[in-house]
């Protein structure tokens, strides 16, 4: 890897970052309404994962979507924009912080409903399969979602069919408050895989170098046409499962375990023990991540919101 490609993930990931901070700071302030669900801790698994595309390959994901909407592409300003509902948003102020959506950037969207996402990948790789484009649909999911039949659904005739999709299930450990041993038959999510007869690898997702490598590799093989795959990637949340989680059901010292281990700080200490950047070139990056995201607040709060008389544009319902 270049020295470039490594200071883009290390941009994006302290990007992401700073925006969701900024993004707390507002939600509390009640300029940011909703639920709001924040990726703070697991940076290195959509900044690794979606580098590691190409234009054609589609993403989608589940509510948790700030930081794959900033790794598809998306400015930070169209992202503030949504947070806050206005018009200038990347889904027009209408999806807010769980439904980020840009298909023009092959960003096929955040979900809300657990697992929903997953039949939609697999009936959007469908549509490249039959077209004969070689694109792959990378769908992402918590490992919540596992345990819900449409994980099960998607994954039996994505392998029937052998569609070109790379399950990637992203596990922090917790569904809401609920810590994986007491959810799911198996403690290892990619065991579900063997169900259906599927390749699959498990990957540390506080390493964002690691991710990158992993989903490149995973990538290529979809894309051959050797069918599905799945990737678990561990990861951790440092924050709540979304705002005004009293986080009750884990214990202060194994979140600051896990924030020991955080994937910005490693990946600095990685590139500066490695002389692949200097401390200089990286404060320079947290600079201009900070200025990104106060001109991003800005323009969020000079745009419009949407006015009342859109209130139904969209909503397909007929009059009777
Ligand atoms: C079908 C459905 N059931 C329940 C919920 C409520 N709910 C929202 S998030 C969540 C936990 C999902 O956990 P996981 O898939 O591990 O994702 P994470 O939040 O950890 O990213 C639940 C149960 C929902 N949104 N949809």
């Amino acid at each position: 890897m270049d020295k470039q490609k490594y200071l883009e993930l290390y941009s994006q990931m302290v990007l992401i970052r700073r925006l969701e901070e900024r993004g707390a700071e507002l939600y509390q302030a009640g300029k940011i309404g909703g639920f709001m669900h924040l990726y703070i801790g697991q940076e290195a698994v959509c900044t690794g994962l979606i580098a590691a595309r190409q234009p054609q390959d589609r993403v989608i994901t589940a509510y948790r979507d700030h930081g794959v909407a900033i790794s598809c592409g998306i400015p930070a300003n169209q992202v503030m924009a949504e947070l806050m509902g206005k018009t200038t948003g990347i889904s027009k102020g209408r999806g807010g912080s769980m439904h980020m959506a840009d298909v023009t950037r092959n960003f096929w969207g955040g979900h809300a409903i657990v697992g929903a996402q997953l039949p939609v990948a697999a009936g959007l790789a469908l549509g490249d399969k039959y077209a004969g484009r070689d694109g792959v649909t990378i769908c992402m999911f918590g490992e919540g979602a596992t345990n819900i039949g449409y994980f099960h659904e998607a994954l039996n005739l994505s392998k029937v069919w052998t569609l070109p999709v790379l399950w990637v299930c992203e596990n922090n450990i917790y569904g809401m408050g609920t810590a994986v041993g007491r959810a799911s038959a198996v403690s290892e999510i990619q065991q579900k895989a063997e169900g259906y007869g599927m390749e699959h690898e498990r990957v540390d997702g506080m390493d964002v170098i690691a991710v990158y490598e992993a989903a490149q590799k995973a990538i290529a093989k979809v894309r051959a046409g050797s069918g599905p795959r799945m990737m678990e990637i561990l990861t951790y949340r440092f924050r709540g499962h979304s705002m005004g989680d009293p986080e009750r059901y884990r214990k202060q010292e194994e979140v600051k375990k896990w924030e020991e281990h955080d994937p910005i700080g490693a990946f600095h200490v990685y590139l500066v023990e490695n002389n692949k950047a200097t401390k200089k070139e990286l404060e320079d990056i947290e600079a201009r991540a900070m200025d990104e995201v106060q001109k991003a607040v800005e323009f969020a709060e000079a745009s419009p919101e949407p006015s009342l008389d859109t209130l139904f544009d969209n909503v397909y319902v007929e009059e009777v």
